[in-house]
């Protein structure tokens, strides 16, 4: 019998325990931790999924020095020895660390430390420059201190939830999870969803409003003025504890509401919900951060906040939800460049002396160093010499990512610790050192609602890789710097719970020092613990209900916050590129991609469309697009579908160079940053489309990886192997040679229909009787059932050449529910045939939604359309 280990999931912010259990086939099984606060059992589909892809495929086993297998200690005295030749030629600032959010606490404090304090720059940033930097910035100038106020159980207690800029039902499923039950339990509670798409999160929604996107300044303000007009400001919380109201309600008075496209009739009906519920949260995320600026989208959202003195009380308060596992975690170690270990400031010498003796330091950086967009022009420029990138993809997830490539490619010297060596980053590097994963790590990670959870070893490192914090000790005693003797997680945990004691005598939010003298064994038992827990045993569950800000009068600060001028879209590009996430993949897909049933809900990278624009454009359903910037370009499946407005487009941000050949749509977005948080806006990008110009269109299913070199290609791993999406400009004369060439198969025997009139090729590919391949080609985007094609690899291939099942055997469709893998078709014929009528109906019939629940919202939209339908004959 395997025992089960508590431990917490690798991905979103929400920060669910996790119990996982080895079972006898070296595999893990996973289920939510009843006992956890975050979730109390609860799992998505990327949770659910872990044991899938917890596994050795695609890792690097052993490190890398271009492209060979080196040793240890020929790579660490590489990197060390890379690192101290460039500062002592061109001083500290010419080198850098690029980390992540998705680093452990004890990673990141040590990484942190050695920039910060022994190689004395700044230049640490990390990628939640690109996500978290403009709320950091927010709650800085309005707390004093980056501090979010609420918990998780906020979320069930308001009775008035809006979410903005959060597609939180595919983003933090087990939260969106939470409130939908809270709301069930109990109906008068209501939802406004803010964003300009109508996503699947809308589902909950009582209220969408489909603002015009950059505009949540002017919904805000206007939100502030009715506040004011209806004599609904809490008057004793602004006077005894906010400054500047009066500015703020000035900038907000002369901020026209008709900006954001809304009509009087949703602005007043909004007004009214909010007058009407003083128990409010406002939960934000990516359509407010990432704005040029979002900062400033921020500070109105708070300002409302304030001026109802609706902050800190149960059921009430601003939110910002983090996006990755440890992003809050960082923010405490001060991961990012302008900011100091435990919340401290780098621009205060004191603070700077502080964290200087308690380190023991030789030196400490007494300037910002370089965010993330500035740092990779500083690449370019030729002005770092020497960077180690950790734990993320900044060739994929940069804005301007072309050119974000060349400058990786450029630098004198690039290290990258990953778990493979074939992402577009690591594929850059001199060096790649192979860190331990989610699964082998031990370590802590701390969550939207500040709640510190261990993340717990459950197997041992795959090959020779290393844990992230040994890896950065290692190359710290290499350079010569003496601090960095650990052996354990433990060590450096209780090292930064001291210092949060330090930061807070300087009068900082951030104090763990409850747990500064933890021993081995209680950090290994530790239960999930919300901050501040200080040594007195006290915690704060919330803050500023009766103020106790952190500025320097402790006093909230309201911001005279303007709308900006609505940009123009220039005649030649005439879309609004918006970007985001899908449901089951995570990021670069390093990791989701490895579980099929994860790639079956979308295969490949699209492009949402208003019917309108496509008729436009002359692109049909299925159509192939190519989008270009000035910065870049890609090709992306057209989706056409009135969840995005005229003249918007959106597309997710997961595809890659390994995923597809031109599906990297950060490629597109311009280095254009909020002057406040430098953080990028990724939401706003000025693009064209038109129809991409091909001949052919294919689909191919394959027991083996392979590499196309069609001008369009997207893979995908499946239940069988591999399935790819093809189209290219020039129509090959030969199928079956071109067939063989695809699937480097030279032997295997072939069967084919063909009609090179028509461009139209089925061929198949058998080898000892099994069909290894399949290709279907024609002009126009091929109607192949691909759960079908998939499913006859590795069999004898009937029906291979037919393309679709029998009549006996109907098409499930693509997947709707990765957990029971349940397909569209299948669900809209048991919607009719069973006249089912609720979400919980259709989990009865084919348990879809019954088990992580991710995919709820998609079946409500399945049954509103299908009775609509209904409703319509
Ligand atoms: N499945 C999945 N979940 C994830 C992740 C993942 O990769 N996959 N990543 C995690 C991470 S790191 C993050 S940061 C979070 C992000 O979580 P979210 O912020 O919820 O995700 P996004 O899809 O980036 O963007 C949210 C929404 O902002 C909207 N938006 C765009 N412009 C505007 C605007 O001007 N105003 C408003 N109000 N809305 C706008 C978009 O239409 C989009 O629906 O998700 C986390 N969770
Ligand atoms: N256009 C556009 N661009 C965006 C966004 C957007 O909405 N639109 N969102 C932005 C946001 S919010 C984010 S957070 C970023 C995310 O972007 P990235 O951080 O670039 O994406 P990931 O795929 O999560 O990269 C993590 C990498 O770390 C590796 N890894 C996993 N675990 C470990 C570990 O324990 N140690 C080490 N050393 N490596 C590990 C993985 O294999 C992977 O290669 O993308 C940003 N880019
Ligand atoms: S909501 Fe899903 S992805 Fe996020 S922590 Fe929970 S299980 Fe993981
Ligand atoms: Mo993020």
């Amino acid at each position: 019998m395997s025992t089960s280990i508590c431990t917490t999931c690798p991905y979103c912010g929400t920060g669910c325990g996790v119990v996982a259990t080895p079972n006898d086939a070296g595999g893990l099984t996973v289920k939510g931790d009843p006992a956890h606060p975050a979730n109390f059992g609860r799992l998505c589909s990327k949770g659910s999924a872990l044991g899938e892809t917890d596994t050795a495929d695609g890792r690097l086993l052993a490190p890398q020095i271009d492209n060979r297998p080196a040793s240890w200690d020929e790579a660490l005295d590489l990197v060390a020895d890379r690192f101290s030749a460039t500062i002592a030629e061109h001083g500290p600032d010419s080198v850098a660390f690029y980390v992540s959010g998705q680093l452990l606490t004890e990673d990141y404090y040590v990484a942190n430390k050695l920039m910060k304090g022994y190689i004395g720059s700044a230049n640490i940033d990390t990628n939640s420059r690109l996500c978290m930097a403009s709320s950091v910035a927010g709650h800085k100038r309005a707390f004093g201190t980056d501090t979010v106020p609420g918990t998780y159980e906020d979320l069930e207690l308001a009775d008035l939830v809006i979410l903005t800029g959060s597609n939180l039902a595919w983003c933090h499923p087990v939260l969106y999870q939470r409130i939908a039950a809270a709301k069930a339990a109990r109906p008068s509670m209501k939802v406004v969803v803010i964003d300009p798409r109508r996503t699947a999160t809308c589902d909950l929604a009582d209220m969408h409003l489909a603002l015009r996107p950059g505009t949540d300044v002017a919904l805000f303000n206007y939100l502030l003025a009715q506040t004011h007009a209806q004599g609904a400001v809490d008057a004793a919380y602004v006077s005894e504890h906010v400054s500047g109201f009066a500015e703020a309600l000035d900038a907000a008075s002369s901020t026209d509401a008709s900006d954001t496209g809304l009509s009087h009739a949703q602005l007043n009906a909004f007004a009214a919900l909010w007058l009407s519920r003083e128990n409010t949260v406002t939960v934000f995320s990516q359509g407010v951060n990432q704005s040029d600026h979002g900062a400033d989208k921020v500070n109105a959202i708070l300002n409302c906040h304030l001026a109802t003195g609706r902050i800190g009380k149960p059921g009430c308060g601003p939110f910002s939800v983090t996006g990755q596992p440890n992003a809050m975690g960082g923010r405490e170690v001060g991961g990012l460049a302008n900011m100091l270990a435990a919340h401290l400031d780098i621009e205060n010498a004191t603070h700077r002396d502080v964290v200087q003796t308690f380190w023991d330091a030789p030196t400490m950086a007494d300037h910002q160093g370089l965010k993330a967009v500035d740092m990779f022009q500083a690449i370019s420029a030729g002005k770092i010499k020497a960077l180690w990138v950790m734990c993320t993809n900044p060739v994929v997830s940069m804005p301007d990512a072309d050119t974000v490539k060349a400058a990786s490619k450029n630098c004198d010297f690039v290290a990258v610790s990953d778990l493979s060596a074939t992402t577009d980053t690591a594929l850059l590097a001199d060096v790649v050192l192979p860190a331990t994963g989610w699964g082998e790590k031990d370590g802590t990670v701390t969550n939207s609602d500040r709640t510190i959870s261990r993340q717990r070893a459950l197997m041992p490192p795959t090959g020779q890789s290393r844990h992230d914090w040994d890896i950065i000790s290692d190359v710290a005693r290499r350079m010569g710097y003496a601090g960095f003797d650990y052996q354990t997680p433990a060590q450096i945990f209780r090292e930064h719970a001291v210092l949060s004691g330090l930061a807070a005598a300087y009068g900082k939010d951030f104090d763990i020092t409850g747990l500064a003298d933890i021993s081995d064994a209680e950090f290994d038992a530790l239960r999930p613990t919300r901050w501040p827990f200080r040594a007195n045993g006290t915690q704060t569950e919330r803050f500023f209900a009766s103020g106790g800000f952190f500025t320097a009068n402790k006093r909230a600060n309201m911001l005279p916050v303007a709308q900006p001028a609505l940009a123009e879209q220039p005649a030649d590009r005439p879309y609004r590129l918006n970007t985001g996430r899908i449901r089951d993949q995570w990021h670069t897909m390093s990791r989701t991609a490895l579980a099929p049933r994860l790639n079956q809900h979308y295969g490949e990278p699209f492009l949402e469309l208003h019917p309108e624009d496509a008729l436009a454009l002359g692109l049909r359903p299925a159509d192939l697009a190519q989008v270009e910037s000035p910065f870049g370009a890609a090709i992306l499946r057209v989706l056409i579908t009135d969840r995005v407005t005229s003249g918007t487009v959106f597309a997710p941000i997961h595809w890659t160079g390994e995923t597809a050949s031109a599906g990297r749509v950060s490629a597109l977005v311009p280095p254009r940053t909020d002057p406040v948080s430098g953080q990028p806006d990724s939401k706003s990008a000025a693009v064209s489309v038109r129809p991409f110009a091909a001949t052919w269109y294919g689909f191919a299913v394959s027991a083996k990886e392979i590499a196309p070199y069609t001008a369009y290609w997207a893979k995908a791993k499946s239940t069988t192997g591999w399935r790819v999406e093809l189209a290219d400009l020039a129509t090959p004369d030969h199928w079956q040679d071109y067939a063989r060439d695809l699937f480097d198969a030279p032997d295997a025997q072939i069967s084919s229909v063909t009609d090179p009139a028509r461009s139209i090729a089925r061929v198949a590919l058998h080898e000892g009787g099994q069909l290894i391949g399949a290709l279907y080609a024609g002009p126009s985007p091929v109607s192949v059932s691909r759960n079908f094609a998939t499913d006859l690899i590795g069999t004898s291939g009937h029906g291979a050449l037919a393309g679709h099942p029998g009549a006996d055997q109907p098409d499930p469709g693509a997947t709707v529910c990765a957990c029971f893998n349940v397909g569209v078709n299948t669900i809209l014929s048991a919607i009719e045939a069973g006249q089912l009528m609720s979400v919980q109906a259709i989990g009865a019939a084919l348990s879809a939604g019954t088990n992580c629940g991710s995919c709820k919202p998609e079946l409500a939209t399945l049954l509103n359309s299908a009775h609509n339908r209904a409703a319509a004959e």
